[in-house]
């Protein structure tokens, strides 16, 4: 980082201390109050980072000479020299194009993302006004690297009939960003953050009260992916790359249902509140999917793989906890609550997804077939639609796995015996 503002009590041992120290001082200012100081701290290189910064603030200014009581008041940056890149988002569950290992330095990383009202199909017979980022349930998966900054405009559309905005869990501050971001239809809003914390997180729209969970049970919801600059690390601490990935975003609904069972119609998404949050105080969803819609990930829509390759699979659950399981497959390494500065879990059976967040899981498959993965809550998976369809392609291995004799009937006689 470039700088870093302390906001300190005593102007003069300010000066005299940062002198000797190893930083530079860049600016001291009135804060507006005859007590207090804004000094503006500049690192002698660009490969400081915040926690250096921070210790060459306590080594210059030292505690007890004058900075009882002072506290960190904001981080400023010159980043106008960063190098600035579009990112293109695409419709989970695939996910942009971009570097595992980060090249060159930090980035700003813009980003451009509609919040789109619109009727959908959840299953056959059940629709929902769709409250969505981009369109899609859940909205796409952004991808960055450790250190850049996310600038997102945030763009409302003119035929909306609510208010937006958007909570990055993987932001700071602002609560998550909902703060600065809400949008009425027709405005548009720019908002960056640094992203500090290597991992996969939930971004969801946050518009205050009985709003919050209306607009997350409505679909409004997606994740980012924050990769540590040099890539990922497996258990060993070793480098490891996937050859492709996914991003499944998990979406409960709770939509009202008529007298004979049929699914209520809706002239607006406000016109269906008052029921959805009514059948949402029951916590038990109609709807259970992955995409949007029941099937949504199946038949030509299916994933597809071949054996030998590595898939990271990051899946996002705004409001409820899941419970990821491949059939017939493990998660080889599993990022326990998507963190990336932990070391990964391995031959994983099932992973989890705790209520508000994304987690990472890679695999690399080692039979051809097809492959369900789902929600391992059995339920939710068969009969209310968490599944999905997976292609794999490549040969079989009779090791792993061989049917020693095909089903056919056996003597009940001779059974009986043993
Ligand atoms: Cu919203």
């Amino acid at each position: 980082m470039d700088s870093f503002i302390w906001k300190v009590y005593s102007r003069r041992s300010a000066l005299c201390s940062l002198e000797k120290g190893q930083a530079l001082l860049h600016s001291i200012d009135d804060c507006g109050s005859r007590l207090e100081w804004r000094i503006i701290i500049r690192a002698q290189n660009s490969s400081f980072m915040e926690g250096d910064m921070i210790k060459a603030v306590h080594a210059v200014v030292g505690l007890g000479l004058l900075c009882f009581g002072a506290s960190q008041v904001a981080v400023a940056q010159d980043i106008s020299k960063l190098p600035r890149v579009k990112q293109t988002l695409v419709a989970p569950p695939n996910v942009p194009v971009h570097d595992q290992v980060a090249k060159g330095g930090p980035k700003i990383v813009e980003v451009r993302m509609e919040t789109t009202e619109k009727l959908m199909e959840v299953a056959p017979g059940a629709k929902v006004w769709g409250l969505t980022f981009d369109g899609s349930i859940p909205g796409p998966l952004f991808v960055v690297h450790e250190g850049d900054y996310v600038e997102l405009t945030l763009v409302n559309p003119k035929e909306s009939s609510l208010a937006h905005n958007v909570d990055f869990h993987a932001a700071t501050g602002a609560l998550g960003g909902a703060g600065l971001t809400l949008v009425q239809p027709g405005e548009e809003v720019v908002m960056r953050f640094k992203a500090i914390k290597p991992g996969v997180f939930v971004y969801h729209c946050a518009p205050g009260g009985t709003m919050i969970p209306f607009h997350v049970i409505s679909g409004m919801s997606g994740a980012i992916m924050v990769l540590p600059r040099d890539g990922l690390k497996d258990a060993d601490g070793k480098s490891y790359t996937y050859d492709k990935a996914y991003y499944i975003g998990e979406q409960d609904f709770y939509l009202p249902q008529n007298a004979d069972g049929s699914y209520k119609d809706y002239s607006s998404p406000a016109a269906g509140m008052a029921d959805m949050l009514e059948v949402a105080k029951g916590l038990i969803p109609t709807h259970v999917v992955f995409n949007g819609a029941a099937g949504s990930i199946t038949g030509d829509n299916a994933l597809s793989a071949n054996v030998g390759e590595k898939v990271l699979f990051v899946h996002s659950q705004a409001n409820r906890a899941s419970y990821p399981h491949l059939i017939g497959g493990h998660a080889d390494l599993y990022w326990v609550g998507g963190s990336f500065s932990d070391t990964p879990l391995t031959s994983q059976e099932t992973w989890f997804v705790p209520a508000g967040s994304a987690v990472a899981a890679a695999y690399e498959f080692k039979q051809p077939g097809l492959y369900v993965y789902l929600s391992h809550n059995l339920i939710e998976a068969v009969l209310l639609g968490a599944a999905l369809h997976m292609n794999v392609e490549g040969d079989w291995d009779d090791n792993l796995m061989t049917q020693v004799s095909a089903p056919a009937g056996f003597d009940a006689s001779s059974a009986m015996d043993h």
